[in-house]
């Protein structure tokens, strides 16, 4: 790649983190939580959040983001639990970035809120470069991509402070060997927590829902 290349991809990421810092202390003034979710496509993000919102809406003030580079699919899917959401669509770009995500917020009174979810764009590479503000980012990984992908993708892995293992209904029937999955995201990312779940039994979910409520409040986490 030529200098100039470098230089320009570093300014860009610059500028990003310089807003996402931003937004991370408008998070924190509001007393808001933000949970960003990445994984390849189809893992399974819309469908965990389609159970995490039904399971927190009645204790908890939530509402999400959702990215993806065409169709509102996901935000209608997300929004029947009756909860704000956006979807954020961005033509060409593999990511959102911290621009899109204060735009998209821009008329929402964030103090109302206690958690925000944001579902990026489904991609195991480009998101993990941009801080969007988030207090945990989570990482998500279903049983049927195979148990080798946080070696192959290992940036999004290590830049992620949780991870899920989803779709465990199907776990038999792929033959999936957790042991040597959990050991092969630990090897990227140390002492990660790792949760496993299944969107379609309910499977997991008391503790991932456990896991949210201790950050309620908190607005401030470890990314
Ligand atoms: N069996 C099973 N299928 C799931 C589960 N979670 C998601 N799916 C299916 O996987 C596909 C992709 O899910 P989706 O939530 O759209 O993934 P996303 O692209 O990461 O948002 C859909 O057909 C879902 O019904 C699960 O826990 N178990
Ligand atoms: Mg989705």
């Amino acid at each position: 790649m030529s200098p100039r290349i470098v230089e320009v991809r570093e300014g860009i990421l610059k500028k990003n983190d310089a807003l996402a810092g931003e937004l991370r202390t408008r998070f924190r003034q509001a007393g808001l939580s933000v949970v960003s979710l990445v994984s390849s496509p189809g893992a399974g993000k819309t469908a965990l959040l389609e159970r995490t919102l039904a399971g927190l809406r009645a204790t908890d003030r939530v509402a999400a983001l959702v990215g993806d580079l065409a169709t509102d699919r996901d935000a209608q899917r997300l929004g029947r639990a009756g909860v704000p959401v956006r979807q954020i669509t961005t033509g060409t770009v593999c990511h959102l970035d911290a621009e899109m995500v204060a735009r998209a917020l821009d008329d929402w009174r964030l103090a109302d809120l206690d958690l925000l979810f944001i579902e990026n764009v489904g991609n195991l590479v480009c998101p993990a470069s941009y801080d969007l503000g988030e207090s945990l980012r989570v990482v998500l990984m279903s049983v049927t991509e195979g148990e080798d992908k946080p070696l192959k993708y290992p940036t999004i892995f290590n830049s992620a402070d949780l991870a899920v293992i989803t779709k465990c209904d199907l776990a038999a029937a792929v033959e999936f060997r957790r042991a040597e999955a959990e050991a092969n995201v630990r090897l990227v990312r140390p002492g990660i927590e790792i949760l496993a779940t299944s969107a379609r039994t309910g499977e997991g979910f008391d503790a991932w829902l456990d896991r949210l409520r201790r950050l309620r409040g908190a607005g401030q986490g470890t990314s």
